[in-house]
């Protein structure tokens, strides 16, 4: 069977597409690891008073014998509870787990100049881990569009010394 030339170079061009889309998935996936965020929980968006989100803010928990922290944030029309109130504080060089849903509606929850970014969806619980290097101040934005003030949702993340982590504000 005779291909004219045009349609093999059109074929193998394709080929060799699909072959540079997979490898730049799995360079992401493993040179730059990233993770997929996973559902980690369900949960009742009506009810959120009675789990830990009903009492959000950062919790300091011991995991294989390591101090690490765990942060609970709602995110409602139009503010990150906590973070846009106040800031969420915590230490750097330390394990930081945020636990992120929603009781009305979609959100986002982008830490700028990082790569942690979920989406906060009523009904399930958004979890991810996190060691920040170095103390500073990142910007929370919601990059899902959530309503009349969604461009003016925004918090703070506070990372601070170890040394000068100030565990009075810690939520029980
Ligand atoms: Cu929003």
């Amino acid at each position: 069977m005779h291909i004219h030339k045009f349609e093999q170079f059109w074929i193998k061009l394709s080929f060799v597409l699909i072959a540079f889309f997979i490898a730049t998935v799995v360079y992401g996936f493993v040179a730059m690891d990233l993770k997929v965020i996973g559902d980690h929980a369900t949960i009742d968006p009506q009810n959120l008073q009675e789990t830990k989100f009903g009492n959000p803010g950062v919790r300091e928990v011991t995991k294989n014998g390591q101090t690490e922290y765990e942060v609970y944030v709602q995110t409602i029309q139009f503010a990150y509870s906590p973070g846009t109130a106040e800031p969420i504080v915590v230490p750097a060089n330390t394990r930081v787990t945020f636990y992120i849903t929603s009781p009305d509606v979609l959100h986002g929850f982008d830490v700028a100049g990082t790569n942690l970014n979920t989406m906060a969806i009523p009904g399930q619980v958004a979890k991810m881990t996190t060691i920040f290097p170095e103390s500073r101040e990142y910007g929370i934005v919601c990059n899902e569009y959530c309503g009349p003030a969604h461009h003016i949702m925004e918090g703070i993340i506070k990372v601070v010394p170890k040394s000068e982590f100030d565990k009075s504000n810690l939520v029980e």
